[in-house]
């Protein structure tokens, strides 16, 4: 059950098509796989994937974070020492998606270890989430077209759409095509990625108010904090803080502040720990909660469903887990799928991962 060492390992796949939206846009997937080895030669694997437009990580800060001041605190640890481990990582300020990525991997070699599925050891509330997609910038017609595809080939009904961008009609106009396209058969709600100010947010949400949306999050910037008060108390709908509350003092922050009404959950940035503690203050608070992406490929992907899945606040909406469809290619031996709308937990122990190792080492940057 010891950690012997920790490897970091860069990777490029490149999308099949871009994802854009209001803070960037991402065109290749560069993401770090981490690998944790034990002394019983278990290895627990996650993904981190670097979003410096959100969190200010990028692929070489996160190695350089993992090899120089993670891996040495964490060697020597049990897998079951998850408090002493987070207390040593927390030392260090910031880089949630690298520690996020130790503590799954941590995760996966416990299950591995206890021959349980993680999903279990965190809940096993079901073995399924039904699935949101995320449609990026572009015209309103090409918007519609994407949603009617991933529709028709995956049955997903509920869509994420990005907004923020100026003029705000804009993005009105692709909302009310895909209200208008779908009528009430979709569930539309929608991620600004802090792009309009507090004045342009509530301008665009009265211009939709007859859309029947679900959510609005991220619309403008936290930091202009009365702002951001001022929109969140006139809202109709949950207002979701995603990149504003990536940690319990920043949800309590927020929510207390009132700044948010509902809070996005991403294991990419908040681990299983952390994610649980996020997620067990929501319902302590009676705050509802949408399992987000953080642009993940299969691997992010297999652990935000085996967390969402786990616990039955996660699973009462829709869970973001379709980016990874727009990538070109993956690292799993079997690759994920997307039926009737519903992403299923990886069965098998730890979180049943299986890398294809031949596409590692073609995609692999170190070697
Ligand atoms: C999202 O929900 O915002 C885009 C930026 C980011 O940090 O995550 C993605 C999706
Ligand atoms: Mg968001």
């Amino acid at each position: 059950m010891k950690i012997t060492h920790v490897e970091a390992i860069p990777f490029a796949i490149p999308y099949r098509k871009p994802l854009r939206f209001a803070s960037g846009e991402v065109r290749v997937a560069e993401h770090v796989l981490v690998r944790v080895h034990t002394d019983s030669g278990v290895i627990g694997t996650a993904e981190a994937p670097p979003r410096p437009f959100t969190y200010g990580e990028t692929q070489a800060s996160i190695i350089a974070v993992v090899q120089t001041i993670f891996a040495p605190v964490v060697a020597g640890r049990s897998l079951l020492e998850r408090e002493r481990i987070h207390a040593d990582l927390d030392r260090t300020i910031g880089n949630p998606t690298a520690k996020a990525a130790l503590d799954m991997a941590i995760w996966d070699a416990l299950g591995q270890t206890l021959e349980v599925p993680v999903t279990e050891l965190l809940g096993g509330w079901t073995d399924r989430m039904r699935v949101s997609h995320m449609l990026g910038f572009d015209e309103p017609s090409a918007m519609v077209d994407e949603a009617q595809r991933v529709r028709d080939e995956y049955g997903i009904r509920t869509f994420k759409v990005k907004v923020g961008r100026m003029p705000v009609d804009l993005d009105v106009a692709v909302c009310r095509a895909l209200r208008e396209h779908f009528g009430a058969e979709a569930e539309l709600y929608i991620d600004g990625n802090r792009g309009w100010t507090a004045s342009e947010s509530a301008r665009a949400l009265r211009m939709m108010a007859d859309l029947d949306l679900l959510f609005a999050e991220e619309l403008n910037p936290a930091d202009d904090v009365l702002g951001r008060r001022w929109l969140v108390q006139q809202a109709q709908i949950p207002f979701i803080a995603d990149e504003s509350a990536t940690r319990p003092g920043e949800v309590t922050r927020e929510l207390l502040g009132g700044s948010a009404t509902a809070i996005s959950i991403k294991t990419a940035r908040s681990g299983f720990t952390q994610g649980q503690r996020i997620l067990h203050e929501c319902e302590g608070l009676g705050v509802e909660v949408v399992m987000g992406n953080q642009i993940d490929g299969q691997v992010g992907s297999v652990c935000a469903v085996a967390f969402g899945a786990a616990h039955h606040h996660t699973s009462r909406r829709a869970g973001e887990l379709s980016n990874f469809l727009d990538m070109a290619d993956d690292l799993l031996a079997e690759p994920l799928r997307i039926t009737d709308g519903t992403l299923t937990v990886r069965p098998g122990p730890g979180l049943g991962l299986v890398i294809d190792e031949e596409k590692l080492t073609h995609y692999r940057q170190d070697r």
